[in-house]
Formats: C-alpha cells, structure tokens, sequence
C-alpha cells in the first residue's frame, strides 16, 4: 500500500483578497503543510486557465458570475475571472510549503472546458495525466485536501474512486465555496461513492 497526498488548489485566487476566495481558505495552511511531511507521494494541483476561457463569466456577454450555462459536456458554473496563467492571483499560496510537491499537475488551460478534477475535464473523460502517475508509483491510497470541498476537491475524490483509489478527504484540510447547496451534495456524493471523510 502506498499512500499519495494531493493539495488541490491552494492558490491566492481561492484565499482570502483573491477573486474567487473560499471563506478561510489559508486557515487549511498549517494542517496541509504538516500533511505534506508525511507522505512518501506529494502531488500540487494549480487551476490554470489562459484569459479567454470558457468558465469566465466575462467571456460570455452580460452573463453574472456564479449563474449557470450549458457546455457541450454539461451545465457549467460561470466564474469570475480567476487563476490566470502567470497571474499572482494563479501561483500558490506563499505560505503553501510548495518545495515538498513530487509533482505539480496544472489544469483547466484548455479554453473551451473547464477541469475542477485532478484526474479528468469536465467532460470526465479528458484525462489529465495525472492517474498514470500515480499508477507508476504505485500509489493505491489517496489522501486530499485543499480548495474547493464542493467543486475541485470533490470532483477529484470522485474521479478517484472512480478509478479504484482508496480515497479519503480530510476536511479539516478544506474549505468550501458552498453555492446553492452544492457543499452538502458533494459530501452527500463523496459518502455514497465510498469515500472516508474525516
Ligand atoms: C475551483 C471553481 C473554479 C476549485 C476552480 O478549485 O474548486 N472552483 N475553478
Ligand atoms: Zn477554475
């Protein structure tokens, strides 16, 4: 059995002053720091979007952010513009221990689909890469935490167990965006997919 921790997201855009901050989202700093020393796989992933990506609001005329439209793969929520690739709202935390990462795995810079998950766009079926690492290392075991409960990390924990990972979610280690509910239905998902939330 080996055991990878992936952090999700701990960039400055999803932090407070960011431009999509999760209420709290540095107060997971010091629990995801320590975690990163304790785990023989370590994985960062970085929403990475270029500027005219379909998931901004701003790319679609008068549309507010935070309503919903229809992709080709699906309803997608329209966001503010965020993660912009190079941008200091895109690079992690400061106070995110990044020099313990084995792998940083980028997502979402494909302009017309978006990609909360580590493992697969939103169409779930556009791999990241991400899986085929974690498979030559030999990982069996996964451990998230990070930036969003409800959107990334979530989308990520299920797409792992998906794939046949024992996953487990330590939510002290996350904060949500909580939109219309979707904070208890991704819990509500994560259980009934066999995920252990801690
Ligand atoms: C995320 C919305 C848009 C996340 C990323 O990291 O949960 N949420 N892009
Ligand atoms: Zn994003």
């Amino acid at each position: 059995m080996t055991e990878a921790l992936i952090v999700i997201d701990v960039q400055n855009d999803f932090c407070p002053g960011g431009a999509l901050a999760v209420a709290d989202g540095d107060a997971i700093l010091p629990e995801v720091n320590a975690l990163l020393r304790h785990y023989p796989v370590r994985v960062l992933t970085q929403d990475w979007h270029p500027a005219d990506h379909a998931s901004f609001a701003a790319n679609h005329g008068d549309a507010a952010p935070f309503s919903v439209t229809h992709m080709p793969y699906g309803p997608q929520v329209l966001w503010p513009v965020h993660c912009v690739q190079g941008s200091q709202g895109a690079a992690f935390h400061p106070g995110l221990d990044c020099d313990a990462a084995d792998l940083v795995i980028r997502k979402g810079f494909r302009p017309a689909i978006d990609s909360y998950s580590a493992f697969f766009e939103n169409d779930r079926s556009t791999p990241t890469g991400l899986e085929g690492y974690l498979r030559t290392r030999e990982v069996t075991d996964l451990v998230l935490v990070g930036l969003a409960t409800d959107f990334c990390v979530a989308y990520s924990a299920l797409d792992a167990a998906r794939l046949g990972f024992a996953v487990t979610v330590r939510l002290n280690a996350c904060r949500a965006i909580d939109l219309n509910g979707s904070l208890q239905a991704a819990l509500d998902q994560m259980r009934a997919a066999g995920i252990t939330l801690i």
